[in-house]
């Protein structure tokens, strides 16, 4: 039995990560791996679609992230396979470190200052205070519910929006489709960390962004497909919502021709919220690929009914 990595971006920090926890594993590097009858493991990130049906013994799929959109987006995904996800601690601290950034950055306005620097102008100007406004985190699983803790722990009021009741989280947190209008009413800062789903997919749109407060920011670091971006620019544009941070796009590498990037209110960053570290997820990787061998229930698998 044999581990196939395949990513784009390239294999060698994973091949070393994995060996490093057990140094006799047999993992080859897609394309260049022959005898794909003895591989029952595969490593992922945007794989080419279709390649799985090479692979005829092949058990689990495990994405090279927290997503698995990339996985189900494949037409020819078999579906006898398990699909596992990453869990992992640095991801939901980085995710909220990178919000946290993004949410100060906006209530100091500091690209306002930025362009001011630009043309030497001296103006001072008031700010929002932590203290004063209302984060709202759509999703608060594995990350979301790390980035409202680490928020809290900075002063924030947070609430957030799942598709379950919870409450063990120490915060409100509405659930379900009949809740969201609520949920968004009550938020002054929405973070949208949710998984990529076809109930999630344009689920921010002129409708709903519209029953966020006035002057309301949004920030998008789930996928790009959640928020329909021309809905977004027309109420920025009418002077509804603030601005926006976002990270994931409905088309990535964002295309040089779109007008996101020349918009004055929203901040573009490429898809860097949180990204994974091969060391600190391998433990995960390798138990479960020993998890599959011995016929044992795996770690972080996906719910194929869910979609996440
Ligand atoms: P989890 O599966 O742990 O959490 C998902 C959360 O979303 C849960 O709270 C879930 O609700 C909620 N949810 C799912 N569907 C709905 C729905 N229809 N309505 C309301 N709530 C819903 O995922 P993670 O926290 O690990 O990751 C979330 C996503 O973050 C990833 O799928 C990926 O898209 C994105 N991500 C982005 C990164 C970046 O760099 N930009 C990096 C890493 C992840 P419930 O709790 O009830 O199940
Ligand atoms: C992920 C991501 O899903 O990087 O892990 O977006």
């Amino acid at each position: 039995m044999a581990i196939v990595i395949i990513n784009p971006k390239g294999v060698e920090p994973w091949i070393s990560a994995l060996k490093e926890v057990d140094s006799g594993l047999d993992i080859r590097a897609f394309p260049n791996d022959s005898n794909r009858e003895e591989i029952s493991f595969a490593l992922t990130w945007r794989h080419p679609y279709g390649i799985f049906k090479d692979y005829p013994n092949l058990k689990c799929i495990s994405s090279m992230g927290a997503g698995v959109d990339h996985l189900l987006r494949d037409p020819d995904l078999p579906n006898n396979i398990s699909i596992t996800r990453l869990v992992d601690p640095y991801l939901a601290q980085d995710m909220a470190e990178f919000v946290l950034a993004l949410i100060m950055n906006h209530l100091r306005d500091l690209n306002a200052f930025k362009i001011k620097q630009i043309e030497s102008i001296w103006k001072p100007a008031e700010y929002l205070r932590v203290k004063n406004v209302k984060v709202g985190i759509m999703g608060v699983g594995a990350i979301g519910a790390k980035v409202a803790t680490e928020l809290q722990k900075t002063g924030f009021n947070v609430i957030g929006w799942a598709r379950t009741a919870k409450e063990e989280l120490g915060m409100k947190v509405y659930s379900g489709t009949k809740e969201f209008p609520d949920f968004l009413s009550h938020t002054d800062i929405l973070v949208s960390i949710l998984p990529l789903t076809p109930e999630t997919k344009g689920i921010l749109n002129k409708k709903s962004l519209q029953l966020l407060p006035k002057n309301a920011f949004v920030i998008n670091v789930g996928r790009g497909e959640q928020i329909i971006e021309e809905d977004l620019m027309q109420l920025i544009s009418e002077g509804h919502l603030s601005g926006a941070s976002l990270d994931v796009f409905s088309e990535e590498p964002l295309p040089k021709n779109n007008r996101l990037w020349r918009h004055p209110r929203i901040n573009i960053t490429p898809h860097i919220a949180s990204l994974t570290n091969p060391t600190s997820v391998a433990p995960q990787i390798v138990e479960n690929y020993y998890r599959m061998k011995e016929g044992k229930p795996l770690l972080n698998i996906l719910s194929r009914e869910k979609g996440y």
